[in-house]
């Protein structure tokens, strides 16, 4: 256990202690003492098979008996003992923002409120407001904690995460106190779904930033603050920590905290292959454990360090440990995918069937966009939740969309709208429109949307048959997984993609946030096996053509190259891309 994982207990028993109304002296003992382990600059095991915990400021017997026994067995029988003497729920309504130990502690004596869901019936009953040194504001503020908590729990969409992180990066970056400044973590490395946001600042007053980072608008509440490190809860009930290092050790701290902690540990490893040590304070000349600055091997940046263990720079999206040691060693990295080389998307949707913005509004918006094509792809005529489109109405589409692009090229204007459908795959796997249909049709894209609860087969054999179809471009979101919402349908995934190598099918990225799929995990099999990738939007409106750098983000989690995904060809290629699989078929 390390010196963090110690500190985080003792802050909890901290808690825990104030829960039970012991006297504050004590609980604030815990507390300062997690703050001094965590500052502290030698690992904390050293300290305790040692024996040298006692000559650390502010560190009574007691507590010294239980940070040997936490360091050396991992668990506290006192701590174990304390957690089991209170309700669970307890420290569950202290995650409500707004709520500190004092608060629950009167509601759980004089309420006998142990949980979220009484919790949040005595305040609807108004009875949290009746209590002494709370009233209706407090009770309505609790109100809402709840709901955050409910809504958003700790994992996060990474879209969500990132449109309140990118904010807060901007006004760090202007302060004046500070020098470096990124996002690291999960964020960075661009999961689907993140626990927290991380930022990570090099600045000589960090005082002075962290005070400036926690009272940022965009901030909830405060966690945690301390000399050089804030968690705070972001709008959203997002929680997000900021920790402020030297300008010397940023390109350390930044590839520590960015992780993951798969990928750290083989960099630690590797370190040690060449007698270093490597840490979030940097690259020690040292076969021990250290932070000893005259031991560091300078590193400006994220590059240098790991050149310094013979690796080519690996992207923060491909440290997973996933295979980018070997292709870091070779110098054998791919160039991943830019957003701006995508050209535009082959999957969205307008107000003909359930999309909000018209025809003409979408080919004005994206050409100024700088798109060189726009894929019209309603819905079929089975999605009638939708609005599906009936093949006289579709036939109509095609007519707009010639005249709309006519005007265009009379205009001289390098853009074009591509007509197209996001055709239903029906049960059997037979498509929502016969073949004579498709074959008008610039892009058609087949998809799942009814019949979730097929068993694997079945559902893999679908996919496998709308593959098989040579008016078929692409398979839309394989999966139908709506992130923390809704699981995907069972599917082999592997076996699909298998089929459409076969079929010379391509098989899309769906950038909307709460799709993402197919996953980035699967794109290293899909490559190998040469099927290429279509990043889309799915956009029901002008703003979702921001997804296009969603999923490019993905596009890049899954090693893509420019070359991999069909939608970064110039429209006279990619017509000819769209004619192959047909013209295949026909010879
Ligand atoms: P999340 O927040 O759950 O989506 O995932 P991360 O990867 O952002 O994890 P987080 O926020 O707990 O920590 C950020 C990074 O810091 C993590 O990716 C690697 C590094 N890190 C944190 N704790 C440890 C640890 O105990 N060991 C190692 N090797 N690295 C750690
Ligand atoms: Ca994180
Ligand atoms: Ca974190
Ligand atoms: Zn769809």
């Amino acid at each position: 256990m390390n010196k963090d994982q110690v500190a985080q207990i003792l802050v909890e028993i901290g808690t825990l202690l104030e829960l039970k109304g012991e006297n504050p002296f004590k609980t604030r003992a815990y507390l300062n003492v997690a703050r001094t382990l965590e500052s502290l600059s030698e690992p904390i095991e050293r300290i305790v098979s040692e024996n040298r915990l006692g000559e650390i400021k502010g560190i009574g017997e007691a507590i010294q008996k239980k940070i040997t026994e936490l360091v050396t067995t991992g668990r506290l029988e006192y701590y174990e003992e304390l957690k089991a003497s209170l309700p669970e729920g307890l420290l569950v309504m202290l995650t409500v923002p707004g709520l500190g130990p004092k608060k629950v502690k009167a509601l759980y004596e004089k309420l006998g409120i142990t949980g979220l869901d009484e919790l949040e019936m005595a305040c609807n009953e108004g009875k949290v407001a009746a209590l002494d040194g709370f009233g209706e504001k407090t009770q309505q503020k609790i109100c809402e904690g709840i709901q955050f908590r409910r809504t958003y729990a700790s994992r996060h969409l990474l879209s969500d995460a990132l449109l309140l992180a990118e904010p807060i990066l901007d006004d760090l970056r202007q302060h004046p106190d500070v020098i470096r400044c990124s996002t690291a973590g999960s964020l960075r490395r661009f999961k689907e779904i993140v626990g927290d946001v991380d930022f990570l600042v090099s600045s000589k007053n960090p005082a002075e930033v962290i005070e400036y980072f926690t009272t940022l608008p965009g901030i909830l509440s405060i966690s945690a603050k301390g000399d050089t490190k804030a968690s705070v809860v972001l709008e959203g009930g997002i929680q997000a920590d900021l920790r402020v290092v030297t300008d010397a050790e940023f390109p350390f701290a930044l590839a520590y905290f960015t992780g993951s902690k798969e990928h750290n540990i083989v960099m630690r490893q590797r370190a040690i292959q060449r007698g270093l040590r490597l840490n979030e304070y940097g690259l020690f000349k040292s076969d021990a454990e250290t932070r000893d600055p005259a031991l560091l091997v300078t590193c400006q940046t994220e590059e240098e360090l790991f050149s310094r263990l013979d690796l080519a720079y690996v992207p923060p999206e491909l440290r997973e440990d996933q295979g980018e040691f070997l292709a870091a060693e070779q110098n054998d990295l791919p160039r991943l995918l830019e957003w701006t080389e995508l050209k535009g998307s082959l999957h969205n949707h307008s107000n003909w069937s359930d999309g909000r913005n018209s025809l003409e509004e979408i080919a004005t918006q994206m050409r100024e966009l700088g798109c060189a094509y726009w894929a019209i792809t309603d819905h079929s005529k089975s999605s009638f939740q939708a609005n599906g489109l009936q093949p006289e109405r579709l036939l109509q589409q095609l007519q707009e969309i010639a005249s709309l692009n006519q005007r265009l090229a009379d205009e001289e204007i390098d853009f074009r709208l591509l007509t197209g459908t996001e055709v239903d795959i029906l049960n059997e796997g037979r498509l929502d429109f016969d073949d004579e249909l498709l074959q008008k049709l610039d892009v058609v894209v087949a998809s799942i949307h009814q019949g979730f609860t097929q068993s694997e087969a079945e559902t893999t054999k679908r996919l496998i048959r709308a593959a098989e179809n040579p008016f078929v471009h692409m398979l839309g979101h394989l999966t139908g997984r709506l992130l923390l919402e809704r699981e995907p349908y069972k599917v082999n995934q592997h076996a699909v993609i298998d089929a459409c190598a076969e079929t010379g099918t391509w098989i899309e990225l769906n950038g909307s946030p709460l799709r993402l799929d197919m996953d980035w995990r699967l794109w290293h099999y899909a490559k190998e096996k040469g099927v290429k990738c279509v990043v889309n939007c799915d956009a029901h409106r002008f703003e979702h053509a921001g997804y296009l750098r969603l999923g490019a983000g993905m596009a890049r989690k899954g090693w893509l190259t420019k070359t991999d995904v069909v939608n970064t060809q110039s429209l006279d290629s990619l017509r000819l891309a769209l004619q192959k699989k047909r013209g295949l078929r026909r010879s």
